[in-house]
């Protein structure tokens, strides 16, 4: 590599979610550009595809300034290349470069003949996700070659996110573009599929054919990509230890560290303010349940708890399964236990709908008529209270509150009665808000059926399953997701594959408490980090050295403690599971980015590091600063003190002699040979 400078060096970070929500990266980019573009200012762009779409809501279109950026934009559109240069209108305002992959298709039969050539990645016809992807790489890798052609000073860091756009990654290494790269995966491929489907697959990952699983599934031209984007990154990475682990064996390469996912935490000035966040929110929840279960709505309000999961559709890698289950325990025990306690389990998980059901929107309607009528009443009686109160003489004789009996006409009363008899109804509350577009094979509904969780009166547990992201213009339920987890009590995520899991991790930051389990890399890392979780609001059920029935207990079990607690012990658990929120900051899990860097330039440009400065001067450069994370009387068991996530990965020696023998949180089992293959080949 030629010597560049490496202080000064550039960040490019390259993603299919940039500007463009699909999933938990989406998250992770923008969550994270506050702190990358403190450190970088206009050394960091993002890269990713043009969604004109979303691009035209979230980004604001610049003109290019730097020279060497304006030359090879310039000659790439010379030849055909469109794309979008502009500013994303988040927090931290980063600046992104969108190619627009249509019109490069008239190269895709060229392209992809050429990545058989230089690293025997197939790509057959008709895997449009692929064809986008090889596209996409393409015009990454073409935009790195020619921009280190222009700029021959300044190091440059190429970052990747997933195999999605990880094309790039083997190109850069065959063409030997001059740049330094990093690949981080969220998930494996095979991870999903194989987790999806009825395989032991933390005991047996080890052994897996990886190619014959690959090709089983039809995804072996996938597989390829990503394997090829591990192994041609100068730094391979993933975002836990238990994703680390099964990178390895599914993708076979040890990852050189652990870039856990952290969130932007926002501070109120008043502690307690998140507290009242939570009850305005919950009044709103409330007014729906009463619409929901109008007829039927038998139950106190203020004895009733809202638990909730929520995320991708993936039934079994979620933990759906699991969740229903549990919550049919749950609804025995409280019963036999004659409990005063309602749970209301939300399930929110888009699935394929035809809009909302007739019933679920009659609900909302005749509980708003029945709202609006109790208003005009009580303003008349109001007005009638006041002009008698105000005329009332003493010495009529009349008694004051006898006469206060008859406040309300016989014309509020019929009225009133019109609205209450509107109530009635003959059927069961829904379980699902909206028309299903195959109702019965939805898998959700199906093991609710199993399970018979009907919405009756006598049950303790209600289930009400809402098969779309939440937002504020919501008819039924007009809150945005984050207001929708501030009302709620408990989000229960007992996920079975989970690299990191955003879900519980913005429950913490909300004060919200939530279940996960081990084999979740936020589990994990919370379970090292803090002895004992259950008492800061995390609790986590074991789903490595337990059997799904004892998992399935422990589930019901943590969700009945938890229906004891009175409202003081709730309020005080909020507040406790409120103060680990900067566990989980950027300002301290951002570090590990910035290792990675660090460990990516000095891997590519080692002679660049002989006359700069020190390497910690290098590294105060970035002006991180780290909080301590736990006011010192709540601390938890104190693993934490000063420590960053680092030095629970494999980062922290930074310069040299990478230890990555152990996965922390996550351990591998005793490999014991010659076990058969996990299951029927
Ligand atoms: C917050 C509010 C309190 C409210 C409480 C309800 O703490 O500040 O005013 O009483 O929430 O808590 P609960 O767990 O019963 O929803
Ligand atoms: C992945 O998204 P998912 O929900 O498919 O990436 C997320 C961001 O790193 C991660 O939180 C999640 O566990 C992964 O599964």
């Amino acid at each position: 590599m030629a010597h560049r400078d490496v202080k000064r060096h550039l960040l490019f970070e390259v993603s299919t979610e940039v500007a463009n929500r699909v999933g938990g990266i989406y998250s992770v980019i923008k969550s994270k550009a506050p702190i990358t573009t403190a450190e970088y200012r206009d050394r960091y762009t993002l890269i990713g595809p043009l969604n004109r779409k979303s691009a035209a809501i979230e980004v604001e279109e610049l003109t290019p300034t730097d020279p060497y950026l304006i030359e090879t934009l310039r000659s790439m559109s010379e030849r055909g290349v469109q794309y979008l240069y502009g500013r994303w209108l988040i927090e931290g305002a980063p600046r992104v470069l969108l190619f627009e992959t249509g019109p490069a298709y008239s190269h895709l039969d060229e392209w992809k003949t050429d990545l058989w050539n230089v690293a025997g990645i197939p790509s057959p016809s008709g895997d449009s996700e692929t064809n986008e992807t090889v596209v996409f790489g393409y015009l990454v890798a073409w935009f790195l070659g020619e921009f280190v052609y222009h700029d021959r000073t300044r190091a440059v860091v190429a970052h990747f996110h997933e195999w999605l756009a990880g094309v790039a990654l083997p190109l850069c290494r065959k063409r030997r573009i001059d740049v330094t790269t990093i690949f981080t995966t969220h998930a494996t491929l095979l991870g999903r599929y194989l987790c999806a489907g009825s395989v032991d697959f933390y005991n047996n990952l080890q052994y897996f054919d990886v190619d014959a699983e690959a090709g089983k599934r039809g995804i072996y031209h996938r597989y390829c990509i990503e394997r090829a984007a591990a192994h041609s990154a100068d730094v391979f990475t993933t975002v836990s230890h238990i994703t680390a682990y099964e990178s390895e064996h599914l993708l076979k390469r040890k990852p050189d560290g652990v870039l856990p996912n952290g969130l932007n935490v926002v501070k109120f000035s008043a502690v307690h303010e998140f507290q009242n966040l939570h009850a305005v929110s919950k009044a709103k929840i409330n007014d729906f349940i009463r619409g929901h279960f109008y007829g039927h709505y038998d139950f106190d309000l203020d004895n009733t708890l809202y638990f909730f999961t929520a995320g991708r559709y993936e039934y079994r890698n979620k933990g759906v399964d699991m969740f229903i289950e549990s919550l049919a325990r749950l609804n025995h025990r409280l019963k036999t236990e004659n409990s005063n306690k309602t749970v209301v389990a939300f399930i929110i998980m888009p699935a394929a709908t035809h809009s909302y059901t007739v019933e679920t929107l009659k609900g909302q309607a005749v509980m708003k008529a029945l709202h609006d009528t109790v208003k005009e009443i009580q303003e008349g009686i109001g007005r009638r209270l006041f002009e008698r109160s105000a005329r009332f003489n003493e010495d009529s004789g009349n008694d004051f509150t006898a006469e206060l009996g008859d406040l309300l006409t016989g014309g509020e009363k019929v009225l009133l009665k019109r609205r209450v008899f509107a109530l009635k109804r003959h059927t069961q509350p829904p379980i699902v808000t909206h028309n299903m577009a195959d109702d019965a094979n939805d898998p959700i509904l199906n093991q609710i059926r199993r399970v018979q969780l009907f919405n009756n009166s006598s049950d303790r547990v209600k289930i009400i399953f809402h098969p779309e992201f939440l937002n504020s213009n919501n008819p039924i339920l007009s809150l945005d997701y984050d207001d929708f987890v501030r009302g709620c009590h408990l989000g229960v995520f007992p996920s079975y594959y989970e690299p990191w899991g955003y879900t519980p991790a913005e429950c913490t930051v909300m004060g919200v408490p939530s279940i996960t389990t081990n084999l979740s890399g936020f589990g994990c890392y919370m379970e090292e980090l803090i002895e004992n979780t259950s008492d800061y609001g995390i609790y986590i059920v074991d789903r490595r050295s337990k059997g799904i029935d004892d998992s399935i207990n422990q589930l019901s079990d943590y969700m009945f403690q938890f229906s004891l607690k009175s409202r003081r012990q709730r309020i005080n658990q909020r507040n406790r599971t409120e103060r680990l929120s900067d566990l989980l900051d950027w300002k301290r899990m951002g570090l590990e980015y910035i290792k990675a860097r660090q460990l990516a330039l000095r891997r590519a440009y080692s002679s660049s590091f002989e006359n700069q400065e020190g390497f910690d001067d290098f590294f105060d450069g970035t002006e991180v600063k780290l909080s301590r994370p736990l006011s010192a009387q709540a601390s938890p068991r104190d693993r934490t003190g000063m420590m960053t996530p680092g030095d629970f990965g494999s980062l922290q020696e930074v310069q040299e002699g990478l230890n990555t023998d152990d996965y922390i949180g996550f351990k591998l089992p005793d490999e014991e040979d010659d076990e058969p293959y996990p299951y029927p080949l």
